[in-house]
């Protein structure tokens, strides 16, 4: 059975999330799908602010996915290839925003395989803020 691992904050989620969980639980068959969540401080250090929902709260939505089979938390970008060891990852999935920064774990895991699945359009967290404010 083929390990496939995401990372993201999965915030607010929406159906940008969901469908990029399905794509890469579907990427290959006989595979699980697991999700390393970001801690909030991790998130305040990404992106400036903490998230709207914290870990515990992201953790339970995401692990009750039926695309998910386990999660993590990640607390740091730069521990990827630690993860994805630990993980036994055969394959990583990203958004197409993240394309090519993560190219760089093939050096120490040659085997892995990175894949950088388009993003849906029109649709994020900070939107879903700004128009709830507004
Ligand atoms: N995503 C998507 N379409 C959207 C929004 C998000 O496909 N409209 C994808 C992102 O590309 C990412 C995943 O959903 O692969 C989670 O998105 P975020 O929660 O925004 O993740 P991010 O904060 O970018 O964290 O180690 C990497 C980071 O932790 C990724």
């Amino acid at each position: 059975m083929k390990t496939i691992v995401t990372f993201g904050t999965f915030d607010l989620l929406h159906i940008g999330h969901v469908k990029l969980l399905k794509r890469a639980s579907e990427l290959v068959p006989n595979s699980k799908l697991i999700v390393g969540i970001s801690s909030d401080s991790l998130n305040f250090s990404k992106k400036g602010h903490y998230p709207i929902y914290d870990f515990d709260e992201r953790n339970e939505i995401i692990s009750s996915i039926k695309y998910v089979y386990s999660t993590f938390k990640e607390n740091s970008l730069e521990d990827k290839v630690a993860y994805l060891k630990e993980q036994n990852a055969d394959i990583l999935v990203m958004g197409d925003d993240w394309k090519g920064k993560f190219d760089y774990c093939k050096k120490e895991l040659p085997n892995l395989e990175i894949v950088y699945l388009p993003r849906t359009e029109l649709i994020s967290t900070t939107e879903t803020i700004i128009k709830i404010r507004s």
